[in-house]
């Protein structure tokens, strides 16, 4: 069984249940704001979910959903500019309290934390979207808990490619055997899983009925006490609760 040296984190999902009552309110704040008179609602963004990256995203909506759209010439620029709108109006979001972590994510980072077991970050979302989460729900201090925050852009290829989790992995110094993965979706776990990463999910609304095969274990939230998970796949907890000690044993 190998040493428990860190654990890797997705965001969007995993530490907080965003998609629809974030990332989806900002992206349509943004259109308001620009007046394009477009707005996504939940069908609609549980069908964009299937790619990742907000910037893709925006460019599989134009490209796949809208028929009389008159793209700019220069529709790279019109992308980046609209999603810089939507992060702004997304921070913002984050900042006047609209989110909250998900069931024991605070516990389990704090009991890494105060374990000496790494944490890190590994999410599609850009960069300010990850620390104003932390700064915001943990406290400014928190973002320093993190050994890598490696988010969006950082890399070439985004999830369900592996790129993003290989490149937490060389900025951690670890190797895979010693690190678990905390994820949402499949194309989450079919990254991890591909950087060579023992995965754990925790389900939501949206990826509840996705193919978890491979996944160490599948609950549908970490617990908390007096709030136990339920387990969807994997050895039950007698505690009801994810811990440090539950992770070791899937080691
Ligand atoms: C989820 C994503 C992100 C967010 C939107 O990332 O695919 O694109 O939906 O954030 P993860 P941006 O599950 O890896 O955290 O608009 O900043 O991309």
């Amino acid at each position: 069984m190998s040493k428990l040296k860190a654990l890797i984190f997705d965001v969007d999902g995993t530490l907080t249940d965003n998609e629809q009552d974030g990332h989806r309110v900002a992206f349509n704040r943004a259109f308001e704001k620009t007046g394009l008179g477009w707005r996504w609602d939940e069908n609609i963004y549980d069908r964009l979910l299937e790619v990742f990256g907000g910037k893709e995203r925006l460019r599989f909506f134009i490209e796949d959903f809208l028929d009389d759209f008159q793209a700019p010439q220069d529709l790279d620029a019109f992308i980046r500019d609209l999603h810089a709108e939507k992060t702004r109006q997304y921070v913002a979001l984050v900042e006047a309290g609209e989110l909250t972590l998900r069931p024991g994510v605070a516990r389990l980072l704090t009991e890494a934390h105060a374990a000496g077991v790494q944490l890190a970050i590994a999410s599609t979302t850009t960069p300010k979207n990850a620390t104003t989460l932390l700064s915001t729900t943990l406290g400014e201090e928190s973002i320093g808990w993190f050994s890598v925050i490696a988010c969006g852009d950082i890399v070439e290829n985004k999830k369900p490619a592996p790129d993003i989790y290989l490149y937490a992995l060389e900025q951690l110094g670890l190797p895979a055997g010693n690190c678990l993965v905390v994820e949402d979706t499949e194309s989450g776990l079919a990254s991890a899983r591909a950087a060579g990463l023992k995965t754990i999910i925790t389900v939501n609304r949206t990826t509840r009925g996705q193919n978890f095969e491979g996944a160490e274990l599948v609950v549908d939230q970490l617990g908390e006490p007096g709030q136990p998970c339920e387990v969807l796949q994997g050895k039950g907890i007698e505690s009801g609760v994810v811990d440090l000690a539950v992770l070791r044993s899937l080691m």
